[in-house]
């Protein structure tokens, strides 16, 4: 009898990483959900928890799981990351706590109510365009063309080179998981996309009214140095394009592969906020984070070494059917508040507000002018370490 030996655990072989995974998800989900409260996963020699229980509980324990040695599988202690970490999702207080406050104002719902006018003005305009199409790409046409526009406009940042966010994005995501191809084929590119997003960082590249902007007016009043604003901006072009890319994408899948929900949101559009919640659980745009161990801690009668990776399945939490009911079934009139997309704690999205007026403004918009989806063709998976989304989504549609 030992308390230094590694206790029975459960273990299991799976990539989480490889396409095969990554095309689809959910049967692995299941077996890792099943196999325990904590799995060791052999291919990495790292820890995974599945169930919602768990991955709550590690999300709101960020003593004993920080996220300053990466939140992604790579150790900041044991190797170089690939950039220099961001100062809101890599690190833990006392300087999360302060970067956190700036942009917890900047982002509050109240802040971004101001956006709403805008924000659903482009999306009637983009919509209309779409419907008079008839047939068109979910994805490029109104996915990745929506948030392209609004959110760099609402950043402050100019028109040119904005080409160059989806490839940052691809390589920041792609960037939480291993040097695999998906790693390799995303950096690709990174010297220039690199440099455009770092150019677009600094406070003479930011117009005066934007969202970057008021982050340097924390410089003025001594919240944060004038580094770190600008190291705040590309925290916003990091994590605020891809993520509601993939979201809108999502949305448009789920209504297009389940036409009864759709009706079911055109006859009650008091819904559309809900039902963003259900796409977010039931088709996760942002699948996994990483936290680390900082002490020997026991989950379930498992114990978990100091320093130690934890890879949290926030997808696979949001179908656990120990929290939800039919958790495979898509369903716009449950309450899908809970689910683990926008994360939960001190790192719970602080762009949540922004994600959701989007999201607002695209079904609001659709649920005016379109009577149903249709797929005009085979919609293509883009697999990505990070997140789940497509990279094409032939739509027709039938106008209301
Ligand atoms: C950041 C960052 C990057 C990617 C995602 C994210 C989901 C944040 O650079 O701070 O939050």
């Amino acid at each position: 009898m030992s308390t230094d030996t590694t206790l029975d655990r459960p273990v299991s072989t799976v990539d989480p990483f490889s396409h095969e995974f990554l095309r689809n998800p959910y049967p692995h989900h299941e077996a890792l959900r099943e196999a325990g409260s904590v799995v060791w996963l052999e291919q990495y020699g790292i820890w995974t928890m599945a169930r919602h229980q768990e991955v709550r509980d590690a999300l709101t324990d960020w003593q004993t799981y920080c996220s300053s040695a990466g939140v992604g599988l790579s150790d900041f202690r044991k190797e170089p990351p690939w950039r220099p970490p961001s100062i809101i999702l890599e690190a833990d207080p006392p300087l999360h706590t302060r970067t956190r406050a700036v942009l917890t104002r900047i982002l509050s719902p109240a802040a971004i109510n101001v956006l709403r006018e805008t924000f659903a003005r482009e999306a009637e305009a983009l919509v209309a365009r779409v419907v008079e199409q008839r047939e068109f790409d979910g994805i490029a046409d109104l996915a990745e063309a929506y948030p392209l526009k609004v959110f760099p406009d609402a950043v402050g940042i100019s028109e040119d080179g904005r080409e160059n966010l989806l490839p940052y994005g691809s390589m920041v995501f792609n960037g939480f998981g291993p040097r695999n191809d998906l790693f390799e084929k995303a950096m690709a590119c990174a010297g220039p996309v690199r440099e455009w997003i770092m150019s677009k960082c600094s406070r003479a590249a930011l117009a005066p009214d934007g969202l970057g902007m008021q982050i340097f007016q924390a410089v003025d009043s001594g919240e944060l140095s004038e580094a770190e604003a600008g190291m705040l901006v590309r925290s916003f072009l990091s994590a605020g394009v891809d993520t509601t890319v993939y979201g809108l994408g999502n949305a448009l899948y789920c209504f297009a592969h389940y036409p009864e929900q759709w009706t079911i949101l055109r006859e009650n559009p008091n819904l559309v906020r809900g039902a963003f919640e259900e796409v977010l659980r039931f088709e996760a745009p942002v699948q996994t984070f990483f936290r680390t161990t900082t002490r020997a801690v026991e989950v379930s009668g498992v114990r978990l070494g100091e320093g130690e990776k934890v890879l949290l399945f926030l997808a696979a939490a949001n179908r656990d059917p120990r929290r939800w009911d039919r958790p495979d079934v898509f369903d716009v009139r449950r309450r899908a508040t809970g689910h683990m997309t926008f994360g939960t704690g001190i790192h719970g999205c602080v762009g949540q507000a922004i994600a959701r007026l989007e999201s607002e403004a695209i079904l609001g918009a659709l649920t005016k002018r379109v009577a149903s989806f249709e797929l005009a063709g085979e919609p293509k998976p883009r697999l990505n370490n990070t997140l789940r989304g497509l990279d094409t989504l032939p739509l027709r549609v039938v106008p209301a």
